[in-house]
């Protein structure tokens, strides 16, 4: 079988992986991502137990049980290029034999749920409104550098290529699917069903103006206007689709919730950001727990 190279699955002298600086006893099943280092605390303060805190860069990791179920909350940075390191350490972490440089043979799938926030871009999504993602569309490149045209939705991926046709130049948008069965069960009533995209950036790739003019100056009213099959784009992060992409190529189970702090169409943002994003925590550490 191969053996990874020490170029290439990076472990510190420890055996921690490189950036996540984790050992794979300190990982659970569960993982919860969040965006922000700051935020890692505001989840596990709802906890019984932590076992260990761990942290390199904006890689901040806590281990613990809620309600007796063992969770690891991991910040993640902002943007799909972290996201790429992250996915691909944590999934070394339990499919990975650091001993022998391995793939195991027996797999593990983890549920990885993202705890984010995010800007609505229909008016009737609602600042302080949380976004359950069914569906997350990629504006960033990450899931184009592996072999990934299955776990894609072809054809939505054409009908915004001719929606989009600036994104159809610059990237090539592809849109993948959370986990189906997670994705129901945090369904519930009073909260939104999402299809997420994922931008590389905050400004102009989301089509934010304040001093630099955009090449495409509808780029939000396209976005927001695309339809197909009875969906259309709510809201705009940087995480998302690489999240599913890399879960489904990976066999984990993904989902992604963000608490709307911003409504783009309507120009508000949310007057209390902080219960805005503890109420999504809450209603996250729920719907893990519930039978
Ligand atoms: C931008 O301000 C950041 O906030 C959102 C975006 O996805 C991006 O990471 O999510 P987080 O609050 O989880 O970081």
């Amino acid at each position: 079988m191969n053996h990874l190279a020490a170029s290439e699955l990076i472990l510190n002298k420890d055996g921690s992986i490189y950036h996540l600086n984790l050992l794979p006893e300190q990982i659970a099943d569960t993982v919860i991502l969040v965006g922000d280092q700051d935020r890692v605390g505001k989840i596990t303060q709802y906890f019984d137990t932590i076992e260990h805190v761990v942290q390199k860069r904006e890689f901040h990791t806590q281990t613990g049980t809620y309600k007796g179920k063992r969770i690891s909350v991991l910040s993640t940075g902002i943007g799909t290029d972290n996201i790429d390191i992250v996915l691909n350490e944590l999934d070394a972490l339990v499919n990975i034999d650091f001993e022998t440089r391995q793939i195991k043979e027996k797999k593990t799938s983890l549920t990885i749920v993202r705890v984010g926030t995010s800007g609505s871009i229909q008016a009737d999504i609602p600042v302080d409104s949380i976004v359950v993602s069914k569906l997350g569309v990629g504006f960033d490149t990450v899931l184009h550098f592996y072999q990934s045209e299955q776990v894609q939705l072809q054809d939505f991926n054409q009908a915004l290529e001719e929606h989009l046709d600036i994104y159809a130049r610059n990237s090539k948008p592809y849109v993948v699917p959370s986990d189906e069965a997670l994705a129901e069960k945090f369904m519930s009533p009073g909260v939104y069903e999402g299809f997420t995209g994922s931008n590389v950036g905050f400004y102009a790739p989301q089509g934010r103006v304040l001093r630099l003019p955009l090449k495409d100056g509808n780029l939000r009213d396209k976005i927001a206007t695309f339809e197909f099959k009875g969906k259309r784009i709510t809201n705009l992060e940087m995480e998302t689709s690489a999240i599913f992409g890399l879960s489904k190529l990976l066999g984990h189970k993904a989902l992604s919730l963000n608490a709307i702090i911003a409504n783009r169409a309507t120009g508000e943002f949310t007057k209390d950001g902080v219960k805005a994003v503890d109420e999504t925590i809450r209603y996250c550490l729920e719907k893990l727990t519930e039978a």
